[in-house]
């Protein structure tokens, strides 16, 4: 028997910046409620889906969701209620169509995202299954390497560092819990070493330490002591990934870097992949996201000729979750990876399209939070139900980061000697 939508509600919550965000409510004729929260980016893509933001200056310096949330309740709720809640695509369908809009800036992305993700639950709810079996099916059961950011810049931090995530990739662990001891473990010694220093260890937006470092590279030698540190191999048992998110410092003139906050100065693309190819040589990294901004598709074709045999080169901001861009990418050989954030394109269905089309072409595909999130664990089913492999969820610190981490191990531990983990 099926169930059906009688209810859809929002309202206004706030994320882990303190800023506000949409939460949904769906109820079923069966008795079900569910919930669920939109996170929201900093460093976002030109071509992101829209969030839609009040503007009233009066409220949260502009950065209010009454608009979404009103869309929600007043446009939304009429359209879907009595609809089967688990034909996840026509409800998705009905509400792209009711938007109209190709990036969905009418009713908004977080209005869309946030009835999406409730009806996904409320259907695994209704179904008596967890929320990664609804929606990866009976055979769902690995679990993510976490590439856990422990040291944070760019946009996501005020510290003297350029690239944005410094990430630890616990790839020779033989379980997640065990891999997300040695990178929190990791943290842990990064800290006193940081401490020792005399460097700060205050963290960024997504929980990583935030130090005022004398150059990009030195983060990447003060992580490998961190690792050996912490009793671990560098390269063997945690390896290093990497989000530059260069589009935070290209400059108007395209093919043109100016690494700002390091001092390091300005560059050309040919640089930047130099360097890239250079550090891909000498540190064990094993994922590079975003090395060149979102616009530059010859140098990301360039840098994937150079290191992609060897690394993962994730398209974030360059693809957006879009399979628009995401094909464009597989036919030009632009990365071998993208990472899959569900805010950037709005359903939940559209992102299952994104990941499928990655699988169907041998890309891998990271799972990513948003710098900006709330206490919803919505992602890390969604990470097992993908059955990609790797997720990104910000550090060992801040409760909006670990509650992902800690539904995966509940899940890791439900699965019992079923789950599976490894990192290719
Ligand atoms: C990124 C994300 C998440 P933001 O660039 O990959 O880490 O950051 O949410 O700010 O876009
Ligand atoms: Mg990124």
């Amino acid at each position: 028997m099926t169930s059906r939508i009688t209810a859809v509600r929002a309202m206004e919550i706030l994320d882990s910046r303190g800023n506000p965000t949409v939460r949904v409510y769906v109820d079923l004729d069966d008795g079900t409620h569910s919930a669920a929260s939109v996170p929201s980016g900093a460093s976002t893509g030109e071509n992101e889906a829209i969030e839609l933001r009040d503007g009233d200056k009066t409220r949260y310096q502009g950065k209010g969701v009454l608009r979404a949330v009103a869309n929600v309740n007043m446009k939304i709720a009429p359209e879907l209620i009595g609809m089967d809640v688990t034909r996840q695509v026509d409800i998705d369908r009905r509400m792209i169509e009711m938007d109209g809009t190709v990036n969905k800036s009418s009713l908004g992305a977080n209005s869309i995202l946030g009835v999406s993700m409730a009806v996904a639950r409320a259907a695994a709810i209704s179904c008596r299954m967890p929320l990664y079996r609804y929606l990866g099916g009976s055979g769902a059961r690995r679990i993510p390497v976490p590439a856990m950011n422990i040291i944070n810049g760019g946009e996501h931090a005020d510290n003297s560092v350029d690239i944005q995530e410094f990430m630890a990739v616990p790839l020779g662990a033989v379980t997640f819990a065990e891999g997300l001891r040695s990178v929190a473990e990791t943290f842990h010694t990064l800290k006193k070493i940081l401490k020792s220093r005399g460097l700060a260890t205050s963290v960024g937006d997504e929980g990583g330490f935030a130090p005022n470092l004398a150059s990009n590279e030195a983060a990447l030698e003060i992580i490998i002591q961190a690792i050996e540190q912490a009793g671990y191999r560098p390269g063997e048992d945690i390896a290093i990934g990497l989000d530059s998110a260069a589009s935070s410092f290209a400059t108007d003139v395209p093919g043109r870097y100016n690494l700002i906050w390091s001092g390091a100065g300005e560059m050309s693309s040919a640089d930047l992949v130099a360097l890239g190819e250079q550090w891909a040589g000498k540190y064990p990294i094993v994922s590079w996201e975003d090395p060149l901004a979102e616009n530059d598709w010859e140098s990301f074709k360039d840098f994937t000729r150079k290191v992609g045999d060897r690394i993962d080169i994730v398209g974030d901001d360059i693809f957006v979750t879009n399979t628009l861009y995401i094909d464009r990418g597989i036919r030009e050989m632009a990365a071998n990876s993208a990472l899959i954030k569900l805010n950037q394109i709005g359903t939940v269905s559209e992102t299952i399209d994104a990941v499928r089309m990655c699988r169907d072409a041998g890309w891998r595909y990271f799972i990513s939070h948003r710098s900006g999130e709330t206490e919803d664990t919505f992602l890390a089913d969604f990470a097992v139900a993908m059955d990609g492999g790797q997720l990104k969820t910000g550090s060992a610190s801040r409760s909006e980061r670990i509650a992902k981490y800690n539904r995966l191990l509940e899940i890791e531990q439900e699965l019992g000697g079923k789950a599976l983990y490894y990192w290719k």
